[in-house]
């Protein structure tokens, strides 16, 4: 037990030959001439004009159209439709990571914030095309879009950046901006097939051993109503079912590899466990898990742990699409004066094509957390994403009280916490004041979409009379 800790009654409120040449030759000129005659022409009928608002240039013949795309944590912002013909693609990072654009087999460098790119896309004919970033994680994120590029398209339609005149964003009315978001509020907390960060039952063998037995799958996985994506599960769960088991335990460990893809499985954290557990292919073990292998290890958990199991070999791959789950050996030391009355996991994640989720899920498909007041939980934030997230709670209290499962001597109170990849903070929250409080990552791209729908890493502390 730690005694120096503070206790809630006393402080105050918390991405080839001469002939056949000479012909090619001839065939040549006379289709330069065809064309130049064609291009005076279309040059003296058709002056260049630009669409207000759009930074889109509607072309003389001859001239490329200019088309400006925004690129955004995660978002890519530009028309949906242009006509066919030579094309070149403003690109504008207003983000505040790095970002690129593709089309095809063109593609801008990596653009820094407040960089952009003059990308030529050369001659675009009719049809439809995909547009990415091509950081990992990013497209999975929200960065892609379709251009569709046919005749008679007028490139101010659906979709244009307009940062002016509208009061909105995104070619968007305020009013579109405030519907959307009251469409993704009002429908909080959203229903959606599949729970994630389970209690998992060991089956308990005649020595006492507690095995738990891990099928690693590929699923369709609802990250919010209606979205369903293609992620890595154990158990068919994302995040993976929550071990809890007791200093001393002696464990049994085995993993099926379902996919088509080597795995393996490493519990991040998890103190003093012996080498032969520690998951990495070629240096713990002789190789990874081969697809339709069967892997197991047995040990005993000798240290109380706030432990992360993951994917460890492909790990860029799988840990981001929602290979992981949470292992807890015993209990964090709670200070005194707490009335804790519940141990919950909020797993973090950001990249794949999971994308900004807490235990799984975006907004508004998250679920809250519900307490009387005066009453405290206990949150393992984990962190299995790319990114930093500082996780604010509004108006109630949290007290750090464990980093990477090791109690902290003087825990701390905070209302934002930022939680990097890898790290576990162990925290208390404390509910004090009644009604419902966001709770949220406080980088604003990873709650909310330009066009004004909230999303991603938000849920809500609920707090009862
Ligand atoms: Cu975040």
């Amino acid at each position: 037990m730690t005694t120096r800790s503070p206790s809630p009654d006393r402080a105050p409120g918390g991405k080839t030959f001469d002939r056949l040449l000479l012909l090619i030759g001839l065939v040549a000129v006379v289709t330069a001439f065809l064309a130049g005659m064609a291009a005076v022409r279309a040059g003296d009928d058709t002056p260049s004009t630009t669409v207000p608002g759009t930074g889109t240039t509607v072309p003389q013949a001859d001239e490329p159209q200019t088309i400006k795309y925004t690129l955004n944590e995660f978002s890519i912002v530009g028309p949906t439709e242009i006509a066919p013909g030579p094309t070149i693609l403003e690109v504008v990072n207003e983000g505040a990571v790095a970002h690129n654009l593709k089309l095809g087999n063109a593609q801008t460098p990596d653009l820094n914030n407040g960089e952009s790119y003059m990308l030529d896309v050369g001659n675009l004919e009719p049809g439809t095309y995909e547009i990415t970033c091509e950081i990992p994680g990013h497209a999975g994120a929200g960065m892609t879009t379709t251009l569709v590029v046919k005749e008679g398209a007028n490139p101010d339609s659906e979709g244009s950046t307009d940062h002016s005149g509208h009061g909105g964003i995104a070619g968007l009315t305020w009013q579109d901006v405030e519907e959307n978001m009251r469409k993704s509020v009002v429908s909080f907390p959203a229903e959606t097939q599949g729970t994630g960060a389970q209690p998992m039952e060991p089956n308990i063998l005649p020595d006492g051993t507690k095995e738990f037995r891990f099928v690693v799958e590929e699923i369709d996985w609802e990250v919010e109503p209606g979205k369903i994506v293609k992620g890595y599960a154990y158990n068919g769960q994302i995040p993976g079912p929550t071990v809890k088991v007791d200093v001393g335990d002696r464990v049994k460990i085995v993993v099926e590899n379902r996919l088509d893809m080597i795995t393996s499985w490493h519990p991040h954290g998890l103190r003093r466990h012996p080498i032969e557990a520690d998951g990495v292919g070629f240096i713990t073990q002789k190789t990874p898990i081969r697809p339709g292998e069967t892997w197991e290890v047995e040990f005993i958990v000798p240290e109380q742990s706030v432990a992360m199991y993951h994917g460890h070999d492909m790990g860029l791959h799988q840990v981001p699409n929602g290979l992981a789950g949470a292992f807890i050996v015993g209990d964090v030391p709670i200070p005194d004066g707490w009335d804790v009355v519940s141990e919950e996991i909020m797993m973090l994640n950001d990249g794949g094509n999971i994308g900004f989720t807490l235990n799984g899920k975006s907004f508004p498909a998250t679920t809250p957390y519900v307490l009387k007041q005066g009453q405290a939980m206990m949150v393992h934030y984990m962190n299995e994403g790319l990114m930093n997230h500082p996780m604010h709670l509004h108006n109630n209290r949290q007290l750090v009280i464990a980093k990477d499962g090791f109690p902290l001597e003087s825990p701390y109170y905070v209302d934002t916490l930022d939680v990097a990849p890898g790290e576990r903070y162990t925290v208390l929250v404390l509910a004090e004041l009644p009604g419902t409080w966001v709770w949220h990552c406080h980088i604003f791209s990873h709650v909310e979409k330009p066009d004004g729908t909230m999303f991603g890493m938000l849920t809500a502390l609920i707090v009862e009379e």
